[in-house]
C-alpha cells in the first residue's frame, strides 16, 4: 500500500466501442480515486477479450494492490493454468498498461521515466502508402515524405487480382480497415502475381525518391521460407529498412531457410503473445526487428522482457501499429520506444480519427515522422466512457484470403 494513496483495486471497467471501429478497453479504478487505462483489442474477437476481462479477471483484481504489477502478471499469467494464447495475453496486457498508468500518475512521473528515462529524444516511426497502382503508392509516399516521414512502408495492389492486400476491391476503405460487411470479405491471391510485381515498386521508388528514404514491405505471411528467400534476394538492391512477415513462423526453424539466402533484413512478430514465439527467432538471429506489441504481447512488462532478451542478440523492437492499436497501445510503445536502447522504429497509421479523437485523449504528437511523448504522469492517456457510449460495438472482421482456386490461403 502507497503511504500515502489508498491504490487497493476498487473497480474494474471494460468497455468495448467503436468510436470509428472496435476498441476493448479496460479501466482500473482505485481506491483513492487514481485510475488507470489498458487496450485489450483483438481484432475480430473483441468480444471474447471482454468477456474474458469482465467474467474472470476483474473479480480476481478487486482488493489487490494496485502497485504490484508483476505479481499481478505472474498471477494472471501462471495463475490462470492455461498460459499464453492471444485472449489470455491481451487481458494481461490491459490490466498491465493500466497499472504503469497507474504507478505513473502516483509517482508524478512519466510511464518513461519509471523504466529508466530516455535513451532518444524521440520515436522514430515509419508510415503506410498503399495504392491501386505502383504510381498511385508511390504518389501517397511522397505525400507522407513531405510530411516528415523518414520511413515508408510500401504496398500496391496486384495487378491481375481484384482487390488484393493494400487496396480493398471497393476501393472505399483503407485495405484492413473495418468495414460494415457482416462477415469477413474475400480477397484472392496469387503468389506468381505478386512475385512478378513486387521489385517494379521499390525500382520506382528508389528511382523517385533515392536512396536515403527507409522502406519496407509487409508480406502478411504468403509465402512459403523459399519464396520468400527468393523474395529477399530480388529486394537486395533496393536495401530494404525490413521485409515483413514473409512467412509464417509458427514453426520457427522456417526463418533460418530466409536467413540462409539473403541479407534483406527480416522482420515478424505482430501476432506474437509471448518471449515463446520468437525465442527461437530471436537467439539464432534468423530475424533483425521484433515487432510484438504492448496490447499483445502481455502490455509493457512483456514487450519489455521481449525487448531486453532481444538486445542480447543484435535484435531490434519495431512494435505492431495498426489501426486496430489504440491511442492507449500507441502511448504504451511510445514510451517503451523512449526508453529501449535496442528500439528500431515504429509502426504508425495515425492516432485515430475524428471519431475516436472525443473518446481518446493523449499527450502524444507527431512531428517529422517522430512521435514526442508529453509529460504528464503515467501514460498520458485518457478515455472518456461517455463519449465512447455514443458509439457501440459492431461485429467486424478482418478479410480472408483465398487463392484463386479457393485454397483459403493466409490473409
Ligand atoms: O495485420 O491491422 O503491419 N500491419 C499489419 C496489419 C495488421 C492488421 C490486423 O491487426 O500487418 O495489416
Ligand atoms: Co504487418
Amino acid at each position: 500500500m502507497s503511504k500515502t494513496k489508498d491504490l487497493t483495486i476498487k473497480d474494474v471497467r471494460v468497455i468495448v466501442s467503436s468510436p470509428g471501429r472496435n476498441f476493448v478497453t479496460l479501466k482500473i479504478v482505485t481506491e483513492c480515486g487514481i485510475h488507470g487505462i489498458g487496450d485489450a483489442t483483438v481484432n475480430g474477437r473483441e468480444m471474447a477479450v471482454a468477456s474474458y476481462l469482465q467474467e474472470h479477471v476483474a473479480p480476481c483484481l478487486i482488493g489487490r494492490n494496485a502497485h504490484e504489477i508483476e505479481d499481478i502478471w505472474q498471477y494472471l499469467y501462471k495463475g490462470v493454468y492455461w498460459r499464453k494464447g492471444p485472449i489470455n495475453m491481451a487481458c494481461i496486457a490491459a490490466v498491465d498498461v493500466a497499472l504503469w498508468d497507474i504507478k505513473g500518475k502516483v509517482a508524478g512521473l512519466p510511464v518513461y521515466e519509471l523504466l529508466g528515462g530516455k535513451s532518444r529524444r524521440a520515436v522514430t516511426t515509419y508510415a503506410h502508402a498503399n495504392g491501386e497502382t505502383i504510381e498511385g503508392t508511390l504518389d501517397s509516399a511522397e505525400a507522407l515524405i513531405a510530411q516528415g516521414f523518414k520511413a515508408i512502408r510500401l504496398q500496391t495492389a496486384v495487378p491481375g487480382l481484384e482487390g488484393t492486400y493494400g487496396v480493398l476491391g471497393d476501393k472505399k476503405d483503407y485495405y484492413e480497415q473495418q468495414s460494415s460487411r457482416p462477415l469477413p470479405p474475400e480477397q484472392p491471391w496469387s503468389t506468381r502475381k505478386y512475385m512478378n510485381s513486387i521489385e517494379a515498386l521499390f525500382r520506382e521508388a528508389r528511382d523517385r525518391f533515392g536512396d536515403d528514404i527507409a522502406l519496407t514491405h509487409d508480406v502478411h505471411s504468403r509465402l512459403t521460407p523459399i519464396e520468400a528467400a527468393r523474395l529477399g534476394k530480388m529486394l537486395e538492391p533496393y536495401d530494404l529498412l525490413f521485409l515483413e512477415d514473409a512467412v509464417a513462423a509458427e514453426n520457427q526453424d522456417s526463418y533460418r531457410i530466409i536467413r540462409d539466402h539473403t541479407t534483406t533484413p527480416l522482420a515478424i512478430g505482430e501476432i506474437y503473445n509471448t518471449i515463446w514465439d520468437c525465442k527461437e527467432l530471436i537467439q539464432n538471429q534468423w530475424i533483425d526487428y521484433i515487432r510484438t506489441a504492448t496490447t499483445h504481447a502481455g502490455g509493457i512488462t512483456g514487450v519489455r522482457r521481449i525487448a531486453d532478451f532481444a538486445a542480447l542478440f543484435h535484435v531490434r523492437i519495431a512494435p505492431h501499429g495498426a489501426p486496430d492499436l489504440s491511442p492507449i497501445c500507441y502511448a504504451a510503445q511510445a514510451h517503451l520506444g523512449l526508453w529501449a536502447p535496442n528500439f528500431g522504429i515504429q509502426e504508425f497509421v495515425g492516432f485515430g480519427n475524428e471519431v475516436s479523437d472525443t473518446v481518446f485523449s493523449h499527450d502524444l504528437t507527431l512531428k517529422d515522422g517522430m512521435i514526442h511523448v508529453g509529460d504528464s504522469p503515467g501514460l498520458g492517456v485518457d478515455f472518456d466512457e461517455e463519449a465512447a457510449a455514443a458509439h457501440p460495438y459492431k461485429r467486424s472482421y478482418l478479410p480472408v484470403s483465398r487463392l484463386e482456386d479457393g485454397t483459403l490461403w493466409s490473409w
